[in-house]
C-alpha cells in the first residue's frame, strides 16, 4: 500500500477561496416569470442556486386556530376534519382583521434566515382567497381588514430580495362547482348542478388572475388527489401556467402524479419542473430530477395553538444541510397566528438557522449533491467549477475534538483546506492513499457549531471520484442475447472487465465508449477501475443468466381485449380478499386502465390471454394508485399492492411465442385512481399493449 503524505502548509495559505469564506454569496438577481426561457435549465437555476424557501400557511384557520369542539389537534384541514358546515365556516370571514400582518417583516424574516424565496398559500383547500379576486367574494377585500395580502407581501418581498411564489390549492371546499363534495356534507350540501368544468374554468381564472397580478416566480399546486382530477386536466392546467409565464416554476403536483408523500414517480408523461416530497427527505435523493422537500417545525402546516412538539434548531438546520447534500431543496414552513404575527417559537428557530447560514452560507448556496457513496461525519456539499471546486465537508460533531475525515475516491488535487468561521484548525497535513484513492485530513474542531462545523477542501478541476463501477442491464436474465453497460464516472481512472470469472487486471479489457458490451450466454461481468496501474476501486460482478421461456398454452381466444369483473372492495390491499363483494364480469377492456371515473371502494380484475408474438424476454411496468397485481402464466410479475398513490414497478417474465394466461388485479379505497400497465423487448421502450395482444 503506497501511502502518499502531502505537506501542504504553504498551499494551504496561498489559494484564495473561490467563495467570501463566511458572508453568503450575494443573492442572484431577481428571477422574471415572465420571459421566456432558454431551456429548462435556464428556467431552474435561480431555484437550483437557492436551495432554502419558506413555506407560509395562513388563511382563516388560523383563526380557531386548532381547536374545535374542544378537540385541539386541528390545522388547515379544520373545516374538513372537524366537519364545521360551510355556512359555520363563513363565519370566520368578519373576523379576519390580521392587524400584526407586516409583510416587510416576514420578507425580512426569510431573509435573514437565508431563504431565497417565499411560497404563500393563496388559496389552500377551503377556497378563501388571500388575493383580490374578481371571481368570487369569498376573500380577504371582503373582510374588517380588506388588504391584499398576496399584492403586500410581493411586493415587500421585491424589496428584501426575496424571490416571491405562490401556492394555490385545486382541491376547493367552498365553490360550488367543484366535486367530490366532503363525504360528511353530502346530505346538507346538495351536488345537484355542480358542473365540474364550470369549477375548472374558474381555477383558471383565478390562476390568470394571480400569475398576472403577482408575478410568483413558482405556482405550487396541491390538493390534486381526488377523483376529478386528472392527467388531462393537469395537463390543461400546466400549459396555462407556461402561456402566462413561460419562466415560472410549477410543481409537480398541478398533475396526478406526485407518488404520495414520496413526492415523485417515474410516469414519463408527468408534468411539472420538480418533485415534492413532504414531510421526508428522499434517502438517496432523486439523482436527475429537481425535487423540494417541504416541512413543517412542529406537527402543523396551519398556525395551531396547542402545538408544542416543535423540531429543535439543530434538526431543521441538519435537514437542510441533508436535503442540499443531496440535491435538494428545502421548503420550512411557518404558520402565521390569527393577528398576522409569526409564533415566537418558528422566529427562535428561523434566527439560529440564520446565523448558521450567514457564516455558511457558501456551503448551502449555489450547491450540489455530495459526490461521495458515503460521509460517517455528516454531509458534503459541492461548489463545482471548470478551474476550481469546493468540497463542503459538514461535521455533525458538536463535542471540541479532533476528527479525520476521508473522502474514498478522491482523485484531484488538493488547493487548500479551510474551516469556516475560524471554527477549527487543520492538522498540517493531508494524505492520499492509494489503493482506494482517498483523501483525508484531521481537523481539531476548537469552537464546533452545535449544528455543523463546516471544512472548506478547494480541489483542482471538477470533482473526480473513482467510485467503484457501475454494471447495469435491463434485466438479469434473457433469451437470446443481453446488452450490458459498464461504468465508471472517473476522468482519470482506467475500468476494465471480464466475463471469463477472473478478476480484472490493468491489462483486462478496457471499458471503451459507452461501455455497452453483448452477452449471448450464462455469465458473471466482473468490473474493477485502476489508477496509474494500481487497483484504485472496489471490485464488482454481476451474473446473467439466459433461460427458456415459458411455454405457451393451448387455448382458443378469438376475442379481442381481456375480460373485467369489478367488486366492492373495502380492503386496503388485494390480499384482503376477503373484503370483497363480487358484482360479476362488467365487460371487456382492449386497454388496461381504469377509465374516466372509477369511483372508490372498488376492486377490478382484467384476466384472458397475452398473445406474444415472439420467444423473448418480456419487461413490464405497471403503474397504479391504489394497489395492483399483474400475473402471468400463474406466476406474480409485478406486485404492486398496498395503499398508495401512482407509483410504478416494473419485472421480466421469458416467454414462447402465443398465448399466455394474464391477470391484472387493481383497487382503489379512496381519492386518486389510477392504473397503467406498459410492456417493452429487450432495448425497446415501454409501450401500451396493444389489444390485438389481449384476448379472451
Ligand atoms: O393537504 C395539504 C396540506 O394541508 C398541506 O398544504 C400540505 C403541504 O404540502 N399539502 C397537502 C398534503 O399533501
Amino acid at each position: 500500500m503506497r501511502l502518499v503524505l502531502l505537506c501542504l502548509g504553504a498551499a494551504l495559505a496561498a489559494c484564495s477561496s473561490p467563495v467570501p469564506s463566511g458572508a453568503a454569496a450575494d443573492a442572484p438577481s431577481m428571477p422574471d416569470p415572465t420571459r421566456t426561457p432558454m431551456s429548462q435549465d435556464d428556467r431552474m437555476a435561480w431555484w437550483r442556486e437557492a436551495r432554502f424557501g419558506m413555506f407560509v400557511h395562513w388563511g382563516l384557520y388560523a383563526i380557531p386556530a386548532g381547536t374545535w369542539n374542544g378537540n385541539t389537534d386541528y390545522g388547515e384541514w379544520i373545516r374538513d376534519s372537524a366537519r364545521i358546515p360551510i355556512g359555520q365556516y363563513g363565519s370566520f370571514r368578519p373576523q379576519w382583521n390580521p392587524t400584526a400582518f407586516d409583510a416587510d417583516a416576514w420578507a425580512r424574516t426569510a431573509k435573514a434566515a437565508g431563504m431565497r424565496y417565499l411560497v404563500l398559500t393563496s388559496k389552500h383547500h377551503d377556497g378563501f382567497c388571500l388575493f383580490d379576486s374578481k371571481e368570487t367574494d369569498w376573500d380577504v377585500m371582503n373582510t374588517p381588514h380588506g388588504r391584499d395580502i398576496c399584492k403586500e407581501l410581493a411586493a415587500a418581498c421585491a424589496r428584501h430580495g426575496v424571490v416571491f411564489c405562490l401556492y394555490h390549492s385545486i382541491m376547493d371546499w367552498h365553490h360550488p362547482d367543484y366535486l367530490p363534495r366532503r363525504p360528511w356534507e353530502v346530505a346538507t350540501r346538495s351536488k345537484d348542478g355542480a358542473d365540474f368544468a364550470c369549477f375548472e374554468r374558474y381555477l383558471h381564472a383565478q390562476v390568470t388572475e394571480i400569475v398576472t397580478s403577482y408575478r410568483p416566480a413558482v405556482l405550487w399546486f396541491d390538493g390534486e388527489w381526488e377523483s376529478t382530477w386528472n392527467h388531462e386536466r393537469g395537463t390543461r392546467l400546466f400549459d396555462l401556467c407556461r402561456s402566462l409565464a413561460p419562466a415560472m416554476l410549477v410543481n409537480n403536483r398541478v398533475d396526478v402524479h406526485r407518488g404520495g408523500m414520496a413526492g415523485f414517480s417515474q410516469h414519463t408523461e408527468a408534468k411539472g419542473d420538480f418533485a415534492t416530497p413532504e414531510q421526508e427527505i428522499p434517502p438517496t435523493g432523486m439523482p436527475g430530477v429537481d425535487w423540494e422537500s417541504c416541512m413543517t417545525m412542529n406537527r402543523h402546516w396551519g398556525f395551531n395553538a396547542a402545538d408544542a412538539q416543535w423540531k429543535s434548531s439543530q434538526e431543521l438546520m441538519r435537514n437542510l444541510i441533508d436535503i442540499a447534500s443531496k440535491g435538494g431543496n428545502y421548503l420550512l414552513n411557518v404558520g402565521p397566528r390569527a393577528d398576522g404575527s409569526f409564533p415566537p417559537e418558528s422566529i427562535e428557530r428561523l434566527a439560529a438557522i440564520g446565523a448558521w447560514m450567514n457564516e455558511h452560507g457558501e456551503a448551502i448556496h449555489g450547491t450540489t449533491a455530495s459526490v461521495f457513496e458515503s460521509t460517517p461525519w455528516g454531509r458534503c456539499t459541492v461548489r463545482a467549477g471548470d478551474a476550481t471546486s469546493t468540497l463542503y465537508l459538514h461535521v455533525f460533531e458538536p463535542q471540541k475534538t479532533r476528527v479525520e475525515l476521508r473522502l474514498p475516491g478522491l482523485t484531484n488535487k488538493i488547493r487548500s483546506v479551510r474551516v469556516l468561521g475560524a471554527r477549527g484548525e487543520v492538522a498540517p497535513f493531508v494524505f492520499s492513499v492509494f489503493p482506494p484513492v482517498e483523501f483525508g485530513c484531521v481537523v481539531e474542531l476548537t469552537d464546533p457549531h452545535p449544528f455543523a462545523t463546516v471544512v472548506a477542501v478547494e480541489i483542482e478541476g471538477r470533482p473526480d471520484i473513482v467510485h467503484a463501477p457501475r454494471i447495469e442491464a435491463e434485466s438479469e436474465h434473457f433469451v437470446h442475447a443481453l446488452e450490458v453497460t459498464i461504468g465508471s464516472d472517473s476522468r482519470t481512472a482506467t475500468t476494465t472487465f471480464t466475463i471469463d470469472g477472473s478478476d480484472p487486471l490493468p491489462t483486462s479489457q478496457r471499458v471503451t465508449g459507452d461501455g455497452r458490451v453483448r452477452i449471448d450466454s450464462t455469465c458473471t461481468v466482473r468490473a474493477s477501475s485502476f489508477l496509474d496501474g494500481e487497483l484504485a476501486s472496489n471490485r464488482v460482478r454481476r451474473t446473467f443468466t439466459k433461460v427458456d421461456p415459458i411455454p405457451c398454452v393451448e387455448a382458443v381466444a378469438p376475442g379481442e381485449g381481456l375480460t373485467v369483473s369489478q367488486a366492492r372492495f373495502e380492503g386496503t390491499a388485494l390480499s384482503q380478499a376477503e373484503t370483497a363483494r363480487p358484482l360479476g364480469v362488467t365487460g371487456t377492456a382492449t386497454r388496461i386502465g381504469v377509465g374516466q371515473q372509477p369511483g372508490e371502494q372498488v376492486q377490478m380484475r382484467f384476466s384472458g390471454f397475452l398473445n406474444v408474438p415472439d420467444d423473448d424476454l418480456y419487461r413490464f411496468a405497471l403503474t397504479s394508485d391504489d394497489g395492483s397485481i399483474l400475473r402471468i402464466a400463474g406466476r406474480t410479475v409485478i406486485d404492486n399492492d398496498g395503499l398508495h398513490g401512482p407509483i410504478e414497478k416494473r419485472g421480466a417474465v421469458a416467454l414462447q411465442t402465443g398465448l399466455h394466461p394474464i391477470e391484472v388485479s387493481w383497487f382503489n379505497a379512496t381519492g386518486g385512481a389510477e392504473l397503467d400497465l406498459r410492456w417493452a423487448r429487450p432495448g425497446a421502450a415501454f409501450a401500451p399493449i396493444p389489444s390485438a395482444a389481449l384476448r379472451h
